[in-house]
């Protein structure tokens, strides 16, 4: 809903509301949580008339298998404070950990909240398997069944923090207790607000929301508010000019760490994380983990404790708690033809990708060929050189030749000054073999075999830039390839930059094939490359 709609929304409720007595309502609390949600000021008026006119909404927070990270998180809210949150704008009628009945009473309190319209929060993972892992009260109920009887009766339910969310620590491998998330487990949509804790804005914030609007804000595919973890928080970071430039602490307690380097070396998560924590912080807006000196650990991802490795280590494969299994599951079809003859036998339902001497996309329509044409500097020397030219890029290129003087040393010698453009993706990647290993690389398969080999599930983000328009599509590699000396600074090995270029390259090429949803995808590779892997990353 854009501005004017929830304008529509917040006045149809209004006039549905009877006439009541007005509660008071701190407006800069109300002014707040609308900025965070990204809701025009001019509806704060309205907004406020609703909250101190509309009954309160009635809340059930229930505690799973979890640490109580996130009621700490929420009693830090400023505005409005938890006092606020409580009385004025919400009715909180159960919370083990903040009510004052305990035993039978508390069951009985229980009874009574879910005897109106509620709004279920669940805090902590779910044992649907083995039931008794986590019994709860004076009837020694499982948490399971207690979920599932508060769950039928909720008008909406929102899984607070990564441990309801997904499941959290208790479900890491190998996960005795056989712990997950509740979506797993109910019939019904839950929205989903992860962290280990999420901070208390993305908490109120999105409860206020549901008040206003009786509805959850926009939300991903993974059922999160777009609005806090819509976009990636390294994005956001304060230390990302520092990232760019290659500045890098190599210790926590280095002059580097002091003087605000940043912390991908000793294992930042930033840039494989969504979520606002740069924008937002905790504790009132007092820090976030980045500023106060240790990595993100991407608490709010799924698998996070198992899937990102150590926490203060980069993603190189000696950090991996676990080498990932990557199966070959679809084969695609490959049509190892010249490109003119491709471009002869192409059939109506084909979509071929050519990865050969050039990249190119084959789409027959009406007797025309739309073709992926780009080039980049593959002259090595050249290309530092080009990227040297604004400041971050200096710095990064002079960090790079400190740390790697002998591949440095193999570039001087091996590329002389004058510029050569090239479409062939292999000599691009070949261009970061070569950044990685201070030599050529001689055969493309150990480029693919070196992808394979990473030990991790999440790829480091690279930035090709891809356009696609009615008259074909432009991919540009030229920014990119700064990426793959960042991260080599950063700690990355050729395994985490051969797997990270190969998927960005099939982030790329899924993103036509969108377009052309009827084709049937079709590799053209020489023979050697035609290995399950590609297939696997491609497809
Ligand atoms: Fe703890 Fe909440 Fe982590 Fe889990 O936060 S801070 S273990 S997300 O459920 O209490
Ligand atoms: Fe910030 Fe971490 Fe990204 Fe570095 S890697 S810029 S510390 S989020
Ligand atoms: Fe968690 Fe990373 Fe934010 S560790 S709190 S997602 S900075």
């Amino acid at each position: 809903m854009d501005n004017n709609a929830l304008k529509a929304c917040l006045e149809k409720r209004l006039a549905n509301l009877k006439g009541g007595e007005k509660g008071m309502i701190n407006e800069a609390s109300v002014a707040t949580m609308l900025k965070h949600l990204g809701i025009s000021s001019e509806l704060l008026n309205l907004a406020c008339e609703y909250f101190s006119l509309a009954p309160k909404l009635n809340v059930i927070w229930l505690h799973l298998a979890e640490c109580t990270g996130c009621s700490e998180s929420l009693l830090r809210s400023e505005k409005p404070d938890l006092a606020e949150f409580i009385f004025e704008f919400f009715s909180l009628n159960y919370h083990e950990t903040l009510m004052l009945a305990n035993g039978t009473k508390a069951e009985e309190c229980l009874e009574k909240a879910m005897k109106e319209e509620f709004v279920l929060i669940v805090e902590g993972a779910v044992a649907p398997i083995d039931t008794f892992y986590l019994s709860i009260g004076a009837e020694g109920k499982s948490g399971y069944e207690l979920l599932q009887s508060v769950a039928d009766k909720a008008q909406i339910i929102f899984a607070v923090g990564t441990c309801s969310s997904y499941g959290g620590i208790q479900a890491a491998y190998p996960n005795p207790t056989k712990t997950c998330g509740i979506s797993q487990v109910l019939s019904q949509k839950v929205i989903q607000i992860p962290g280990c804790p999420p901070s208390d804005v993305n908490i109120v914030a999105t409860l206020a929301f549901y008040a206003l609007f009786g509805e959850a804000p926009e939300l991903d595919d993974k059922n999160r508010p777009k609005w806090s973890y819509g976009k990636c928080l390294h994005d956001m970071c304060e230390r990302k000019a520092k990232f760019e430039s290659g500045i890098f602490a190599e210790s926590f307690d280095d002059v580097a760490a002091k003087n605000g380097a940043c912390l991908f070396k000793v294992g930042c998560k930033g840039p494989y994380t969504y979520n606002n924590c740069p924008k937002v912080k905790f504790n009132a807006k007092t820090s976030w983990p980045v500023a106060a000196g240790h990595g993100c650990i991407a608490c709010s991802e799924e698998n996070f404790w198992d899937d990102f490795g150590f926490y203060e280590k980069p993603m190189t494969n000696a950090f991996a708690y676990a080498k990932i299994k990557r199966e070959n599951e679809l084969i695609l079809e490959n049509k190892n033809l010249t490109l003119s003859a491709l471009k002869d036998e192409i059939n109506e339902d084909e979509l071929i990708f050519y990865l050969k001497e050039s990249l190119q996309i084959l789409i027959k329509k009406e007797e025309t060929l739309e073709l992926l044409n780009f080039n980049f500097e593959a002259n090595l020397k050249c290309a530092l050189t080009n990227l040297a030219k604004n400041k971050l890029g200096l710095s990064l290129l002079e960090n790079y030749k400190k740390s790697f003087p002998k591949q440095y040393a193999f570039i001087e010698a091996n590329f002389d000054e004058n510029s050569k453009l090239s479409n062939d993706i292999w000599e691009f990647f070949g261009l970061s073999y070569i950044l990685a290993k201070g030599e050529f690389l001689k055969d493309k398969r150990h480029f693919i075999e070196a992808a394979q080999n990473y030990a991790f599930k999440h790829a480091s983000p690279y930035d090709f830039k891809l356009s696609v328009k009615e008259d074909g599509v432009k991919l540009d590699l030229n920014k990119s390839l700064r990426m793959s000396l960042i991260y080599l600074c950063g700690g990355l090995e050729l395994e985490g930059i051969a797997f990270s270029l190969l998927s960005a390259l099939a982030k790329s090429l899924k993103e036509i094939q969108k377009n052309y949803a009827d084709k049937r995808l079709i590799l053209s590779v020489d023979e050697s490359l035609n290995q399950p892997f590609l297939h696997q990353i491609l497809s």
